[in-house]
Parts: C-alpha cells; structure tokens; sequence
C-alpha cells in the first residue's frame, strides 16, 4: 500500500510473515485454578509459563524485526561512548527533533530524572490523566499532579475521537490558581495510557503550548505511544489525512520543550528508555543525574545492543503499514467484544481493549476490585492475561491516605507488537464473551496484602466467594 493511499477498514494485512517462533502452552482449568491461588490473584504474580494468551502489556513484549536482531550483533559495549549511543541520538534526532539524549534502562528512569530535575517540594504538575509511574516519581521529587485531562475521558461511552485532550479551561484554573512559580511544567502524555489508549489532536497541543507560553510554563511531553497518538490524528483530525505520520510526529514533538520514551512500547524492543531535550542546562542536569541512578551517560542502564535494536525501532515504530496492522489488531479485538455485547471504552484505543467492568460486574462495589476479579476471571476461563486499571492501579491519595476511587474502573487486553495472529484474537474474545454469560454469578475479592509504592503489582488478593 502506498503511503497516501485511502485507509479502508479490514484492508490490511501484517506488513510481515514470521521467521522464529516461541511455542506457548494452553493449561487445563485446574492448573489456572491453582497458578491463580498462588499469585493472589494478581495478573503480575503468576508465571508466564502457566498463561496461553499474554495480553498483560504492550510493553517490553515486542517481536524485534531481522533488521533488530541483526542490530544486536552491531553492540559495542563499550563503557564510554558506544558507537550505538550515536546511533540512538542520530535516530532521536531524525526521528523527533529533538537535540539532546540521555539513555535511561527504561521509562521509568526517565521519570524519575525528569522529575528531580524540575521538580521542587510544594510544586504541582497538571497533565492529561495520571500514569502510575510518572505520578510516581512527580510525586517522590515533591510534587503533587492535577489532572486536566477533557471530561469525556472518564465516560467510557463517549466517542469523542480525542479523549486524550487537554481542557484548557482546566489547565487556565490551575496557572491561574499556583502560577508560573509553581508549575515546572505540564506533563502531556500521547497517547493516553489509563483513559484506554486515546490520543491526543494537534490543535490541542498547539493550544496548551500556546497557554505554556502565555504563563511561561514548559510543556514536556510522554511520547511513549507517540507514533499510535500520529496514527489516529492522521484518521481523525481534519487537514492529516494526507500527512505522513513522520511529519505527525514531528510536529507533535517540535511544540515541546522536551520528552521521555519507554522504547518498550512504539521502539519495539524489549528494554530502554531515555530522555530528549532541548534545554542545556536540564540537559547538563539531567546526565549528571543519569550517571547516579543510571549508569554513565551514553548507555544509561542499557547494553550497546539495546541501543541499537532501539534506534532502529524508533525508525520502524512510524512505518504506517506497521501501525495499520497494529491499531487495526486492536480494534479488531475490540469491535469483536462491543458486537458481543461486552461493554468496552469507545472508541478502541491503540495498545489495547479496555473492558468496562463497572458495568461488567455491576453487582461488585468498586472497593471490592470489580476489575481485579474479572481480569482472573478471565485468566481462568482460557490463560488469557489482562490488567487490572481500577481502584487497585489508582492507589492511595499520598496526602489522606485514602483510596483513591477513579471513574474508570477497567480491565486492559494489551497487544503486543507483531506477536499474536488473528487467531489468537478471536480465542481471546471467546474467553471474554465465556465470562460475559457467566458475570451474574461473579463476586468480588478482599486485598489481603498491600504493598506501599504502586500496589498493584504485588498486591495480593482472596475472593469473597
Ligand atoms: C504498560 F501496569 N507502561 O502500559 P517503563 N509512560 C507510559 C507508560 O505506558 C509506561 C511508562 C511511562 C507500561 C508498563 C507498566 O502501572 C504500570 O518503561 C505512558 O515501563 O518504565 C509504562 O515506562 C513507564 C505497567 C508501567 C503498569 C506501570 O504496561
């Protein structure tokens, strides 16, 4: 298919055929019954070995291309200044425009550096929805988020086709109300991971950069799933249906005063992160800090392979062929489950399918996880594994110490880059659709362990019945 060529639903498919493969194990009923007894009934707790389906994330769970592979064997692993290192700022740069890069191990180092480098007690960083981690780390360097993100984000029946917006009356209250002094920065995520994967417009960007300006706030951005966020601006937002997503991405990125990436998700690969920026004196910072938590600054954590397999992923994450096959994945794993019936966040996101589960399991209160019950409900139908994004994934308020209580109660199917067939979808949307004609009989679960940073991942959990 050529670049400008019109985009028909279910045209398409794999721009790929498979060289290697990894052979998976379907288990019996009562094997799932006893790996979820023994991971608490968390999804994160069990072995991989005992799951057939693994939907758990998008990330680091990357099929890597021949070219990747053979990138591997391209490492120099050197201590200082690795060959691959220059690959990875070259491909930053060509890719996203921006000057300066500081490798981390993965996203999440990113964060944390970002953070401390901007970030001051009493500050507030106001952003479109929370993500675990990045709230996190805002929030261990002294800051406290706001979230602006557009009302319809946390309607799950709302087919607005940018619920990762920002409300610029919402970020206007918050500049107005702590003001530049405050503020470092505004935390702008493409797409959005926890409102189901929903992107971002242009205009939008452009409009809170113009409101950053206005105050003389920086605009920083998590471009995780950036090229995903380009794919559904060139669908859906007037005046791109003929733009490259190149030129998508670019124009995302020039409006910002820097980024972070997890290379786990659009860079296909299995590990790796960093940070782009512009500024360099946040630059300076920033290595100087890397070389602390991270390693030395031109490998942050990573082997000189993972720089590379990186760098070339970052140049196959804006292949459109690539993101046709894997956006249209996922909405073909969704519209199979809203034509079933299931209820799911509309419209179908990028990395993945979130079931509604307060509307799944309507007769579970949310402080009784709704969610967590039926992402091992549907493990236990098929070895189909999902996420928890509920009660259990907001935590608690690090102020009162109370729950925090999101709208959104869900549970994620995530797809993997290039690695399940259409097949696999439709076994997963059966084990869905078992559990969907069975929900009246499903209860809820008490937590009976809960760590003290992000609960969910080793949290463990008992059923009520
Ligand atoms: C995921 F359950 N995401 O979606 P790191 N920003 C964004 C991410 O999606 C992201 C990171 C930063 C994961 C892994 C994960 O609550 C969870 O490379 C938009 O994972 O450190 C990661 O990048 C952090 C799963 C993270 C979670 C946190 O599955």
């Amino acid at each position: 298919m050529s670049e400008s060529a019109p985009v028909r639903r279910h045209s398409w498919a794999e721009p790929y055929k498979i060289k290697a493969v990894e052979r998976i194990r379907r288990t019996t009923r009562a094997e799932r019954e006893e790996a979820l007894a023994q991971a608490g009934w968390n999804t994160f707790q069990l072995r991989s070995r005992d799951v057939f389906i693994d939907l758990l994330t998008d990330s680091g769970t990357n099929a890597m291309s021949a070219e990747q592979w053979a990138g591997l064997m391209l490492g120099d692993e050197a201590y200082a200044g690795s060959e691959n290192f220059f690959h990875l700022k070259q491909a930053v740069q060509d890719v996203y425009g921006y000057p300066f890069v500081v490798p981390t191990h993965q996203g999440r180092g990113a964060e944390h550096i970002i953070s401390q480098v901007l970030i001051k007690p009493g500050d507030v960083i106001p952003g479109n929805m929370y993500f675990t981690t990045t709230r996190l780390h805002q929030e261990l360097a002294g800051g406290r988020f706001i979230d602006v993100i557009v009302d319809e984000a946390h309607d799950p029946l709302d087919e607005s086709p940018f619920k990762g917006n920002v409300d610029l009356v919402k970020l206007r209250r918050v500049f107005d109300e702590y003001g530049a002094d405050r503020i470092p920065y505004v935390s702008l995520a493409v797409t959005v991971n926890m409102a189901g994967g929903q992107p971002v417009s242009v205009a939008n960007v452009r409009a809170v950069r113009a409101l950053c300006d206005e105050y003389g706030i920086k605009l920083y951005l998590d471009k995780t799933r950036i090229a995903e966020n380009a794919w559904f601006v060139r669908q859906r937002e007037a005046g791109y249906q003929d733009a490259p997503v190149r030129q998508i991405v670019r124009e995302i990125c020039d409006l910002t005063d820097g980024a972070w990436f997890s290379g786990k998700k659009d860079a296909l690969v299995n590990i790796g992160g960093y940070l782009a920026l512009r500024d360099p004196q946040v630059f300076e910072d920033a290595r100087n800090l890397c070389v602390v938590y991270e390693g030395l600054d031109t490998y942050g954590g990573l082997a000189g392979r993972d720089m590379e397999a990186m760098s070339i992923g970052i140049r196959e994450s804006v292949d459109e062929d690539h993101l046709q096959a894997r956006v249209g994945q996922v909405e073909y794993l969704g519209h199979a489950l809203r034509d079933g019936g299931v209820p799911v966040v509309l419209p179908i996101g990028g990395h993945a399918v979130f079931l509604d589960a307060a509307r799944f399991l309507p007769q579970v209160p949310q402080e009784q996880f709704p969610a967590q019950r039926l992402a091992g409900e549907i493990y236990l139908e098929a070895g189909v594994r999902s996420m928890e994004r509920g009660i259990v994934s907001a935590g608690r308020n690090a102020e009162t110490g109370e729950h925090n209580r999101p709208r959104l109660e869900l549970v994620r199917l995530t797809l993997p880059r290039r690695v399940y067939t259409q097949a696999h979808m439709d076994v997963v949307a059966e084990a869905v659709l078992a559990v969907w004609d069975r929900r009246a009989a499903v209860r809820g679960l008490a937590m009976s362990f809960e760590p003290k940073h992000l609960r969910f991942f080793q949290a463990r959990f008992t059923p009520l019945a």
